[in-house]
């Protein structure tokens, strides 16, 4: 699949630990989102994950079928070979995960996305930039999702992430459907939510209020 920056419109992140550790919960969740417009979908099982490396490929796989029935991109986070094992369309890499060989994410064919946080980052990850379709910026507002997450850099360190650079960005960290109007006004390509779509109880007025509100699409 080609990448194109409207895939990030709206795009779920999601793995056990974020649904109680409930794999009908999450195959819920993902069925539901993606059914309701969400654009892009995360499979990020992480260091907390309670499942084998097995596990996580059927799991995925079965996350896979239900976004691919609806064409939306499916990403695995920091994992090549899980990503490729569940057929996923990209890979999503944070600073320190291990960066594929080109050659093999080449004939992986896989879409990239690497998460930066600050200038630091963006600066040191400028070598690998090239190979890379977005960045995930973040966290725009305080989470409570993310245990290691760093300090949030606000509207004003979002704006300063997207001057420095070319790429389609993508904002995450504490978005939901009262806060996400402060973006309007910000050229991002979209947001990136855990709680706001695990945690709805509406999730097509959550889904359609991010989607307008996200993003350059909107104005
Ligand atoms: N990455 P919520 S913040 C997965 O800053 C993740 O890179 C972040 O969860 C980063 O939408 C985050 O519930 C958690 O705040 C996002």
């Amino acid at each position: 699949m080609k990448f194109k920056p409207e895939m990030l419109q709206v795009y779920l992140v999601i793995g056990t630990a974020n649904v109680d550790y409930r794999v009908d919960r999450l195959l819920a969740v993902v069925a539901a989102a993606v059914r309701l417009g969400v654009t892009a979908v995360q499979f990020r099982e992480k260091d907390q994950s309670r499942l084998t490396f097995a596990e996580q490929v059927q799991l995925g796989r079965a996350v896979h079928r239900l976004t691919a029935a609806q064409q939306v991109p499916l990403f695995v986070d920091d994992n090549f070979k899980l990503a490729q094992a569940v057929g996923a369309e990209g890979l999503h890499l944070g600073q320190t995960d291990p960066w594929p060989a080109l050659k093999q994410k080449q004939q992986a064919n896989l879409m990239v996305g690497l998460s930066v946080h600050d200038f630091t980052e963006l600066n040191q990850s400028r070598s690998l930039l090239p190979y890379i379709d977005y960045l995930g910026v973040g966290p725009v507002f305080a989470t409570k999702t993310k245990s290691d997450a760093k300090a949030p850099i606000g509207t004003s360190g979002l704006m300063d992430m997207v001057q420095q650079t070319d790429l389609p960005l993508v904002a995450i960290g504490g978005i939901s459907e009262r806060n996400v109007w402060k973006l309007k006004t910000i050229p991002i390509a979209g947001v990136a939510v855990i709680s706001a779509i695990t945690t709805s109880s509406k999730l097509a007025t959550t889904i359609r209020t991010l989607k307008l509100q996200g993003g350059f699409h909107d104005q």
